[in-house]
């Protein structure tokens, strides 16, 4: 399966505050996000699931979406893919478990992990931080536009760049990677359409060489 990666959203209970993630998500799709990612770091798998199922319950499928972290909760949401960390389950072991259907990402912050990553199947790679962030509490160290396009230069499979992602910032990164993923960027902001819009808008404009 082929997913556009280009404006990928990534929910946050604690960003999202008193709104309730269904509405955020269908904001964005409205927006024009091409991809969304359901992480939640506070829950159990089995928690996982059921809040998943009553998110997609009110969502559909409009666009695709990915699990983070949990194989089982991919499965069982019916995901189109699923992405893992550095500490999780490695790419070749997840494409054991979940066939030849499923997207597999890799979250990489190295030149060596991003090889290694390809290697193991990984069918795209989240690269980052790119900037300094406060969502992911236990983040690497921002890694630059400069390691960012290392990394590009050495993997064939598409990369996805995180981590501190705005609407100023945007465009340096897409002159590199294939596309952004962001949490605060537009969770942060009072309307969740006009923002994701705004940063659609920037993908548009890089990809037509106009900026
Ligand atoms: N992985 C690397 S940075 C990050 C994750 C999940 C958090 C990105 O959040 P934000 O708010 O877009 O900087
Ligand atoms: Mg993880």
């Amino acid at each position: 399966m082929k997913i556009d990666l280009s404006l990928y959203f990534i929910t946050d209970k604690k960003l999202s505050g008193k709104r309730k993630e269904s509405e955020i998500i269908n904001q964005v799709i409205e927006g024009g996000a091409t991809v969304f990612q359901l992480r939640n770091k506070d829950q159990s798998e089995a928690e996982m699931i059921i809040s998943g199922k009553k998110i997609l319950e009110k969502t559909g499928r409009k666009i695709p979406f990915i699990v983070n972290d949990f194989v089982n909760v991919a499965k069982a949401l019916r995901a189109d893919g699923v992405h893992v960390g550095q500490k999780d389950m490695e790419a070749g072991l997840v494409r054991e478990l979940i066939g030849e259907n499923m997207v597999i990402g890799v979250s990489v912050s190295t030149v060596a992990q991003a090889v290694k990553a390809q290697k193991d199947g990984a069918d795209y790679l989240g690269v980052g931080p790119v900037f300094a962030t406060s969502t992911k509490k236990d983040a690497e160290k921002p890694i630059g536009l400069k390691v960012l396009e290392n990394i590009r230069n050495v993997v064939t499979i598409p990369i996805v760049a995180i981590g501190g992602i705005e609407c100023t910032n945007a465009a340096s990164v897409l002159r590199i990677a294939d596309g952004i993923a962001v949490i605060s960027g537009i969770l942060k902001a009072e309307n969740i359409k006009v923002k994701t819009q705004e940063f659609a808008e920037i993908i548009k404009k890089v990809k037509w060489r106009n900026i």
